[in-house]
């Protein structure tokens, strides 16, 4: 056993963005780039030396190499054990459980979540913190201040272990234990939902499609509905996670989920219809006839959050990334709990729900979690739906119209542009936040601007800020524009813009939501020349 210190130069662009750090992966397979950024994660966090870190990835492509160099990294570093899933995988929930659940020092996560893999795809590694979540500004600038410094980092010259064969063994002094990544998941969502319910329900012939997207949620998915609730052998569609994941996008959406949605707004629609992303945290719901938005998934599962099993207790509070919609503030507002507005990304999250602050989160972007993690969880989320329906007796449809009627409807879109040039991105940008103070009053479309800012987060816990986290745009019909750059992709820019409307008349709740915002679409292009500055008539992907 030979410990080596391999002298090395920072690598320029090193910096994690809303979730790590992404990176096309031919770029995190040039010789050095991973070692200097695992380095510089190692030291950001404070050293691994007597730690013990949960490692694993969401099977994507060089997943396994990434690990396996990770290993001797660690163990060069003085770490006391790695917890690793076999054969690499976990989900990012099932991490963030394994990291909380067996007291670690914190994980390090593989995955570009929605983002596409393969040799020519997305590749990313993220470190989260002990409370098994994603690591917080202040660690992931400290990990990319090291970035910039990094002089050498340490390997170990023996290989790392198998990881396909559960049980332990010792890379140098390390301890390495790979454990079966599904089990202790199971566990914990038989605490969350009632595991004799929702079997019922499928006795009862209660029929779903969980589009696994060729993506990390497959075995969550099939040791959960077909081997422990007795859903129909098939229930679970495109199961076992691949490299490439066929070549798709695992981003459950209605552009790359189509199918799904296809079969949902057709007449051989199974009961409930459900997807999950690349590492497990996404999801989305549909109904016969109606897709969840993900704004309104959070609404209506905090609204009926104790009909599942393991909230009867009700909620503390509910937190939601600004661009979400306002739909979940009407449900904190009537329960009488705090309502908490982060800026995007499931960092801002982990200390409302360390202080027990909150109880659920979710954001825009087809993320739902709770305090059970401190991740979004995408299985859990349709678990909860699912106990939700079984409870009430009612379809996803049926709760969905109900809560439309009962606290109105927040009509929501996002418009994405992606991949267009990163000066064209950061030019619409720095325009809006140089107008900001003059918008109000002025009218696009024929909608006049109420009011408009940059918004601004103080965690309430440390006292944290965090700036230009996305201009908010508010109209006089009551309707809003946000607008930011995606901090996820990994070519170019992508501009999100995210477009919504309350609407309180019952008669007018089931329009499609293209044409509720048709107004509102064209005041924010008009007040951003969206055209003129991305060169595109229309968005690439519409949610
Ligand atoms: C996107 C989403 C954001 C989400 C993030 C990570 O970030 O908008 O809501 O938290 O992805 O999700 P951005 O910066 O591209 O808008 V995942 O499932 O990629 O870990
Ligand atoms: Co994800």
């Amino acid at each position: 056993m030979t410990i080596e210190t391999v002298t090395t130069a920072p690598i320029e662009g090193q910096k994690p963005g809303t979730s790590g750090l992404r990176k096309k992966t031919p770029v995190f397979m040039q010789p050095g780039y991973l070692e200097n950024y695992v380095q510089a994660v190692i030291e950001g966090v404070g050293g691994v030396s007597g730690k013990t870190i949960v490692v694993g990835g969401d099977g994507r492509y060089f997943n396994d190499r990434a690990i396996a160099t990770i290993l001797r990294m660690l163990s060069a570093n003085g770490a006391r054990k790695a917890i690793v899933g076999q054969s690499g995988l976990l989900s990012t929930p099932a991490a963030s459980n394994l990291i909380r659940t067996r007291h670690t020092d914190g994980g390090i996560i593989l995955s570009a979540s929605h983002n596409p893999g393969g040799e020519h795809g997305d590749f990313g590694l993220k470190f989260n913190t002990p409370n098994g979540g994603p690591a917080a500004e202040n660690v992931t600038d400290a990990i990319f201040a090291r970035s910039t410094e990094i002089t050498q980092y340490k390997i170990l010259s023996d290989e790392a272990p198998a990881l396909d064969v559960i049980g332990t063994s010792t890379l140098g002094e390390m301890e390495v234990e790979i454990v079966d990544p599904v089990t202790d998941y199971v566990t914990m969502m038989e605490g969350l939902v009632d595991f004799d319910r929702l079997r019922a329900l499928f006795k009862s012939g209660f029929r779903m499609r969980f589009d696994a997207m060729h993506a990390v949620t497959g075995p969550y998915a099939k040791a959960i509905l077909e081997d422990r609730l007795g859903a129909e052998p098939g229930t679970v569609v495109n199961g076992t996670p691949l490299p490439d994941f066929a070549g798709h996008h695992p981003d459950p959406n209605p552009v790359y989920a189509k199918e799904l949605f296809d079969l949902m707004a057709s007449a051989d629609a199974p009961d409930m219809g459900a997807a999950s992303d690349g590492d497990g945290d996404r999801n989305i719901v549909l109904g016969k006839g109606l897709p969840v938005s993900p704004s309104d998934s959070l609404a209506v599962l905090a609204a009926n959050l104790h009909f599942a099993k393991g909230y009867t207790t009700g909620l503390k509070g509910i937190a939601r990334s600004m661009p979400t919609s306002r739909a979940a503030d009407r449900v904190a507002e009537k329960l009488g709990v705090g309502m908490y507005e982060t800026p995007t990304g499931w960092k801002f999250f982990g200390n409302l729900l360390d202080a027990g602050r909150v109880t659920i989160c979710g954001e825009e972007s087809a993320g739902t979690g709770s305090s059970h993690v401190r991740e979004k969880d995408g299985l859990w989320a349709v678990l909860v739906w699912m106990d939700i329906v079984a409870a009430r007796g009612e379809s996803v449809a049926e709760i969905l119209r109900d809560h439309w009627q009962r606290f109105g409807r927040d009509y929501y879109t996002r418009h994405d542009y992606e991949g267009i040039a990163s000066s064209a991105g950061d030019e619409l940008m720095a325009d809006l936040r140089a107008r900001i103070e003059t918008l109000p009053g002025q009218s696009f479309a024929g909608l006049t601007v109420t009011s408009a800012d940059d918004f601004a987060y103080a965690d309430p816990t440390d006292g944290s800020v965090s700036r230009k986290q996305g201009i908010r745009v508010n109209f006089d019909n009551g309707s809003r524009a946000v607008f930011r750059l995606s901090g996820t992709g990994t070519e170019g820019a992508t501009l999100r813009v995210y477009l919504e409307r309350f609407e309180a008349d019952l008669t007018k709740q089931d329009m499609d939501p293209q044409e509720a915002l048709a107004d509102i679409i064209a005041a924010a292009g008009e007040l951003a020349s969206i055209q003129q500055r991305t060169g595109r008539n229309a968005p690439d992907v519409i949610t």
